[in-house]
């Protein structure tokens, strides 16, 4: 589309399709796209319109180092409030003594966290990321696995759960000063009680990251780990379902060290527009309706584990207590990779993720990673998710039918809209965008 040439005055006014259509475009194309995909990466989700106008507002344009009161900028006064509300919220939701809520995304959650109670070179105990942890949680190519010492635990080879037994003993014999518990790929509850327990015999820190189940222990279906861990981190865009972003709770004790270390430690400015997002996101969690949407999530995911074991897929652990499952692809001929591939020709999306003792590298992989957070939202119940189960295992079957099995998915997303009635960006009306 040609652009008709703009004015400084029409840059004032003007919208995204008027001034670049190119990526407005390229904006309306990502809608089609997550529209009519049946989205099943666990830490994705479909975030509420509430949230995109948060992040669309106008704080996006103000400068606030430092902390409600204490700025050093002036004309903070709106942000001061909007900054307090998302504390006071996220600390109600989770029962925290104190929130830390400028963290611009995950890593940086757990970053914040080492930089307040190690020194470099600090040993951490750590679930591998082969086997379910996160790349923040010591591997090599990251700072975490830079900057610390990194002792990994692992799960049991027999059951893929967390070994409390080995933990002890790793803790015992490498006296870490912090373990973390807590995942990227871990389907079972994270059981901080014991954590606890173990931390305090070798008297080390104890951080759980609940990235994936926040939204689970928001609405009290899987234990909160906040009673029993120095420092709680989380994102809020995965099973929260709020902006892209992250916040850390923390004991009292660590409240000036966890500041310090968000800033001036290693964050600037921060988003405040997504703040304010973050604090509708904590008020949204509190309510009956985000409860009944994350039962929804679970009572989707025990459903979704059930039909790809029926239709003879490796679940393991045999099920899930959270919203995510890992798929064993090792008895099959699948790598994760090929399996990725294969259904996303049949409009299913899904990540490849390694599997406990995997002898593939991460880019290959065995196994496939599903949750169930994204279809959820946009209204899939049990029946759905029994089809989507089918279409997943007729994809990986023999001889599938890909264009019939494609269809099936369309008319899956088609019967369950997501954002209806939202047009897509680049047909949106803006501003001075006639002509
Ligand atoms: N990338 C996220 C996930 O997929 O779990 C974690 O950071």
């Amino acid at each position: 589309m040609a652009v008709a040439p703009l004015t400084l005055d029409d840059l004032r006014t003007a919208g995204l399709a008027q001034i670049d259509p190119e990526v407005a475009d390229l904006l309306g194309l990502e809608l089609e796209r997550q529209r009519g995909e049946i989205e099943l990466i666990a830490s994705e989700n479909f975030t509420w319109p509430a949230m995109l106008e948060a992040v669309g507002s106008v704080p996006t344009n103000k400068y606030s180092e430092g902390y409600p009161g204490r700025r050093y900028y002036g004309g903070c006064e709106v942000v001061d409030e909007i900054e307090r509300l998302a504390i006071e919220r996220a600390k109600a939701l989770f029962g925290a003594e104190h929130a830390n809520v400028q963290p611009h995304a995950g890593a940086q959650t757990n970053m914040a966290v080492y930089f307040a109670c190690l020194e470099p070179g600090d040993t951490i105990l750590s679930l591998s990321l082969s086997h379910g942890g996160h790349l923040t949680h010591g591997l090599g190519a990251n700072f975490s696995g830079r900057l610390y010492t990194i002792v990994h635990y692992g799960v049991s080879r027999e059951t893929s759960l967390v070994d409390y037994d080995e933990v002890r003993e790793l803790a015992h014999e490498h006296r870490p000063r912090l373990i973390v518990c807590g995942g990227s790929a871990y389907p079972r509850v994270v059981e901080a009680e014991r954590f606890r327990e173990i931390a305090d015999e070798v008297g080390a820190y104890l951080l759980c990251d609940m990235a994936h189940f926040s939204g689970l222990v928001a609405a009290g279906l899987v234990p909160s780990p906040v009673p029993h861990c120095d420092f709680v981190t989380s994102t809020t865009h995965k099973t929260l379902a709020g902006p892209r972003s992250g916040f850390i709770l923390c004991k009292e004790e660590h409240a000036q060290a966890l500041d310090r270390a968000v800033f001036p430690g290693m964050q600037g400015g921060p988003l405040n527009h997504v703040i304010a997002a973050k604090a509708t996101c904590f008020r949204i969690a509190a309510s009956e309706p985000f409860r009944e949407y994350q039962r929804a999530i679970r009572a989707n995911a025990d459903t979704l584990a059930a039909t790809l074991e029926e239709g003879g897929l490796d679940v393991l652990t045999g099920g899930t207590d959270t919203h995510l499952l890992l798929v064993d692809l090792r008895a099959t001929a699948w790598t994760g990779k090929e399996a990725e591939e294969r259904l996303a020709e049949v409009a299913v999306t899904v990540n490849r993720n390694t599997v406990p003792y995997d002898e593939r590298p991460p880019t290959v992989a065995s196994g496939l990673r599903l949750g169930t957070p994204a279809v959820t939202m946009r209204g899939f119940d049990e029946d759905d998710v029994r089809e989507v189960g089918r279409i997943i295992c007729e994809a990986l079957g023999p001889s599938p039918d890909l264009d019939a099995l494609r269809a099936r998915s369309r008319a899956l997303c088609e019967r369950r809209p997501l954002y209806p009635g939202r047009p897509a960006f680049a047909t949106l009306p803006s501003a001075g965008s006639e002509g």
